[in-house]
């Protein structure tokens, strides 16, 4: 899944896709990259984020979905009702909701859901998360989502930890080490570490300057890697090409292991 922000100030691209030009052509670049779906989003959950109102949002993401549904598929990154509405209208068939609450919007319209973890809201959800087992309580809150989602109808339902919603850098670790708990579900698992925070810190020198965000590419693919040898069935990422090229690489090792019964 490739990440098409089409907002002014999301944590790492803010800016860069706002124009719909500029959002059109950098969706059909993804595609050429090797991205299954463009993930398109009018709002940055990014900490601290200000919220935007579901018109402006609307008048962020919907032309460009019209503009790229016919050639891939599209999926809606927001927690609002009418967003998710008019998206599926115009062309999107996945709900990608970092509220895991919108599932009704999903059965209603026959598309698939991805329900993200997160605790907290963008305004506060970096102060101090606390869990007592940050796995077992993630995983919990998903599993409760994706029965309530199936029940109600949805035949595609995803879950996804979200990687550094109300999560210090441990539980981000807690939960990539144990991604296997999550794929146990039997809920396909969607991951999403492309170029965030958390990265910098365990990356960067003993003592030395937070690696920025756009020297974190290798980490990024590194973890994406990681996150699909334990099972998950997609990555949210910025960078298609370099992450295509690591997953293809693996993904022929993993078979030629097989194949030789190694
Ligand atoms: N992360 C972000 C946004 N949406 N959706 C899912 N399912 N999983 C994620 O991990 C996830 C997500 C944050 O990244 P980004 O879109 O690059 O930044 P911003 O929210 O600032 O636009």
């Amino acid at each position: 899944m490739g990440i098409l922000n089409v907002t002014p100030d999301s944590f790492s691209d803010g800016g860069k896709w706002f124009e719909r030009e500029q959002a059109v052509r950098k969706g059909h670049q993804m595609v050429g990259e090797g991205a299954d779906i463009v993930d398109v989003g009018g709002e940055s959950t990014r900490p601290g984020a200000q919220p935007v109102s579901a018109d402006e949002e609307l008048r962020r993401v919907i032309p460009v979905i019209e503009a790229l549904a016919g050639e891939v598929r599209v999926s809606i990154d927001t927690t609002k009702e009418v967003v998710a509405e008019a998206a599926v209208g115009a062309g999107a068939s996945l709900i990608n909701d970092v509220s895991a609450s919108l599932w009704p919007v999903a059965a209603r319209h026959g598309v698939g859901w991805v329900a993200m973890h997160r605790k907290g809201t963008p305004a506060t959800m970096q102060q101090d998360p606390h869990y007592d087992d940050v796995v077992g309580e993630v995983s919990a809150l998903l599993v409760e989502r994706a029965t309530r989602a199936a029940d109600a109808g949805v035949a595609e339902v995803w879950i996804d930890p979200g990687i550094g919603f109300g999560k210090t850098v441990d539980h981000n670790l807690a939960l990539l080490a144990s991604l296997g708990h999550l794929v146990a579900t039997g809920y396909p698992v969607m991951v999403g570490t492309s170029r965030k925070s958390f990265l910098a810190s365990l990356t960067s020198p003993a003592g030395g300057a937070s690696v920025p965000v756009e020297e974190r590419l290798p980490a990024s693919v590194a973890t994406a890697t990681w996150a699909m040898t334990q099972g998950a069935g997609m990555v949210r990422v910025h960078d298609v090409a370099a992450t295509v090229q690591a997953a293809v690489l693996v993904g022929r090792v993993a078979a030629g292991q097989s194949e030789v019964g190694t």
